[in-house]
């Protein structure tokens, strides 16, 4: 006969525990007793030492289960790109928000924050007690699931068939705002919110925010009431890094970020005339009727030696030139700019000369070659020529595959600052370059960017959202992003740079 088990020795914050896949009481019971833990935090530390390798009633799916349940099984190698991250994450929203359980649901973690990439997919939901474990089923039953790892009373952890782990945490109406902040994070963001709480009277956690003195948890319906409740400026997502924007928000110190609306055009894009894959004129026309607030988009083929395939020959230049004159003349105004992006030989020197350079309306330095050299002094070359109005993609990185080349980055800010050369935010999911980090260096150096979406094709377009992510979480407001600008006000600032060679 089997033994009755005894959870009385389970403690109350290691029960969760028991919502794993595979992981029954006396598992539980056994990890308790072997392990000595007596917590989540002390489990924590035991999982991440391996110890879970030694108790014998544990199969390896469990302790992967286990560790996949709590987040402790997450692989840097193995983050994936925010770009994909959205596109599985809404369609993972789309799909809930047709079941009548789920009254509302929202993106948390750092897929929220617009973190370059994304170790896994988290997503608040608001359902009633009642209806959780109809919720689950469904989950479970999503075509994208391939199985539940964890399900409680608040949450569900599902693995999907690509192996990305999507978590949900379940809660009510009254406690969506405190719920949404905290998975929201970061960590350490969420560290400084609760020593701030603490000063203030109030306890935050897991939980929700708990008035101290009127001993209840504040509810609210929406993370706005909370940063009230604390007396904070609300927090744009992107900016919930570290402690210092606490700081900010108590001081009422929060930045006024860009936003995608705020885009006057797109100034990197290539068509047939190079590797792209629309003419010019469909390219136009799309931009024109997509993207109806914007004002001008900047052809900008490659001129390359480098390069092999389809690249703008010298001979082309002044054929496009006339094609762009004519598509102009159907739209009304000089929608389409004229654009190239040249490389930054190994030397320094462009792919195009000065001649041919000074006879387009934006021209962009690149560096295409010698990825794993300091390139420092290529790029203060390159920011020296009066036709260079910008750096593409200045740091080389390809997320996933290529480490970004070594660059002395306070030379080169400093000197794109002094000759009015632009820093690009290359908004391609897997460059994104420059980074937030970078980005906010180059700010803080007053250096201006400017964010591309590189498109070759009509869908690519679309990855503006991901560069306007990466300047908001490096805190630029429009101003520092001079596609934000007039095609007036950009004429200002390439005759800045004239005078600043001059
Ligand atoms: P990821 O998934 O590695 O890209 O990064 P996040 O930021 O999505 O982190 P994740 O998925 O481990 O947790 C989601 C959020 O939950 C996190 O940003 C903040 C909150 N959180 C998780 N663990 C803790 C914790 O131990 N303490 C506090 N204060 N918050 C936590
Ligand atoms: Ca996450
Ligand atoms: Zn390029």
């Amino acid at each position: 006969m089997k033994a009755r088990v005894n959870t009385s020795i389970i403690p109350d914050t290691l029960e969760r525990l028991m919502d794993v896949r595979g992981i029954t009481a006396d598992k539980v019971r056994a990890i308790c007793q072997e392990l000595g833990v007596g917590n989540l935090r002390e489990l924590t530390t035991a999982v991440t030492l391996d110890q879970l390798e030694s108790i014998p009633s544990l199969t390896p799916e469990n302790r992967k289960n286990i560790r996949r349940a709590l987040k402790l099984e997450k692989d840097i190698d193995h983050r994936i790109q925010l770009w994909d991250a959205i596109l599985q994450g809404k369609e993972i929203l789309q799909y809930i928000r047709q079941f009548p359980e789920v009254k509302k649901a929202s993106f948390a973690g750092s897929l929220r924050r617009g973190k370059d990439t994304i170790g896994d997919i988290d997503i608040v939901v608001e359902v009633a007690g009642a209806d959780r474990k109809r919720l689950l089923y469904k989950i479970d039953r999503m075509p994208l699931t391939e199985h539940i790892i964890a399900a409680g009373r608040s949450w569900i952890c599902a693995l999907l068939h690509n192996q990305v782990l999507v978590y949900f945490y379940l809660t009510d109406q009254q406690h969506y705002g405190a719920t949404l902040l905290y998975y929201t994070g970061s960590t350490s963001y969420n560290l400084s919110i609760e020593s701030l709480a603490t000063q203030k009277g109030y306890r935050f956690d897991a939980n929700g925010l708990y008035d101290m003195a009127q001993r209840q948890y504040v509810t609210a319906e929406n993370e706005e009431e909370i940063f009230r409740h604390l007396l904070l400026d609300y927090t744009p997502p992107e900016l919930r890094e570290g402690q210092e924007l606490v700081v900010a928000a108590n001081q009422h110190k929060i930045p006024s970020l860009v936003t995608f609306n705020q885009v006057k055009g797109d100034m990197q894009i290539h068509t047939n005339w190079s590797d792209g894959e629309e003419s010019i004129e469909r390219m136009a026309h799309y931009v024109f009727s997509v993207f109806p607030h914007y004002q001008y988009i900047v052809v900008t083929d490659h001129a390359s030696n480098e390069r092999t395939g389809h690249v703008l020959r010298p001979d082309d230049i002044s054929r496009q030139a006339a094609e762009i004159i004519d598509i102009n003349n159907a739209i009304g105004h000089n929608y389409v700019k004229k654009g190239v992006e040249v490389d930054i030989t190994e030397n320094g020197e462009l792919s195009l000369p000065d001649e041919l350079l000074k006879t387009f309306d934006w021209v962009i330095a690149s560096v295409h070659s010698h990825f794993t050299t300091d390139n420092t002094a290529r790029l203060l070359k390159a920011c020296e020529n009066p036709y260079v109005h910008c750096i593409g993609h200045p740091s080389g990185r390809l997320i996933g595959s290529r480490h970004p080349y070594p660059v002395d980055w306070d030379q080169v800010f400093a000197k794109a600052a002094a000759t009015s050369t632009a820093m690009e935010i290359n908004a391609r999911p897997n460059r994104l370059d420059l980074n937030d980090t970078l980005v906010k260096k180059a700010i803080a150096n007053g250096v201006k960017l400017v964010i591309d979406t590189d498109a070759h094709s009509l869908a690519q377009f679309d990855f503006m959202q991901l560069g306007i992510w990466v300047a908001r979480r490096a805190g630029c407001c429009h101003t520092d992003i001079l596609n934000t600008f007039t095609w007036e006000e950009i004429e200002k600032f390439k005759k800045s740079k004239r005078n600043a060679i001059a």
